[in-house]
């Protein structure tokens, strides 16, 4: 059984992988044996990162590139076949979010959000995925969220990309899954991440309404996306296409509870 979920010999692309969430599911994806093909735009945290995964005895290559940037990211993806080896396996992870009510958001600002959370893994995967059809194999895993299926004051621009990417996961596995190329999707719940940490601080509204509305009552700790990656990642998952994995600690499950209710 264990050999379904063994990733020794692949190569793995994760982008947004020198922090959070991205690291996290790109360190079990190591710790089962892929080389990681680590992306990222800045070089000082590239290094940090680099040194973080060959601290844990996991094999991984920087790659410092815009995931909007077209001709960046085919040069890139290019640069990566010919001279490290095939991307077996890709992680559309890299994303931001802009959390401003819809009247004083700036145009300009929601396009940004949409053009790195959405465009960004349209991008990557064209690029990386003409290289799999050929090779009639490949995984491809898009970091999808809760607003992938639920609307949150403030977060209008990420609500539209992380649904746009639930879409974007269904029709890429519709036209790519006759190559056996598997195309699935993660949706985290809410994490203990830099990401979150303005809304997870003690007292804040938001961190107890979290806990409040999180069965398992907890915010999720990154480790906790490691199983589910490895596992969409593996043989495990050959016959599964067009599907979203909520690792959300019951949320999506429950219409919730008032805070006094035990
Ligand atoms: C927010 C959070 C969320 C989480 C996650 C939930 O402001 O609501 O940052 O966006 O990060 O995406 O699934």
């Amino acid at each position: 059984m264990s050999a379904l979920f063994d990733l020794s010999g692949k190569r793995a692309l994760i982008t947004g992988g020198t922090h959070g969430l991205g690291m996290a599911m790109a360190k079990g994806l190591g710790q089962a044996g892929a080389h990681l093909l680590i992306n990222g735009h800045s070089p000082a945290k590239m290094e940090q990162a680099l040194a973080e995964y060959r601290g844990e005895g996991i094999t991984a290559t920087g790659h410092l590139f815009d995931v909007t940037d077209d001709k960046a990211v085919n040069a890139a993806v290019a640069g990566i076949e010919a001279e490290v080896g095939s991307i077996d396996i890709l992680v559309n992870n890299a994303g931001i979010i802009k959390r401003t009510p819809i009247l004083e958001m700036e145009v300009e600002d929601f396009k940004q959000v949409i053009d790195v959370d959405l465009v960004g893994p349209f991008i990557v995967s064209k690029h990386v995925g003409k290289y799999m059809v050929q090779r009639k194999a490949g995984k491809i895993i898009n970091i999808c969220s809760m607003m992938s299926e639920l609307g949150r004051n403030t977060v209008t621009a990420y609500a539209a990309a992380k649904g746009g990417l639930k879409m974007l996961t269904k029709n890429m596995a519709t036209e790519w899954a006759r190559y056996n190329i598997q195309v699935n999707g993660i949706g985290p719940g809410y994490f203990a991440t830099e990401q979150t940490a303005p809304i997870r601080v003690d007292g804040h509204p938001f961190n107890e309404f979290i806990l409040n509305r999180t069965p398992a009552g907890r915010w999720g700790d990154p480790d906790d996306l490691r199983g589910t990656a490895v596992f969409l990642a593996s043989a495990a998952s050959d016959f599964i296409n067009g599907q979203i994995i909520y690792v959300d600690g019951g949320i999506l499950a429950t219409i919730g509870k008032p805070a006094n209710e035990a």
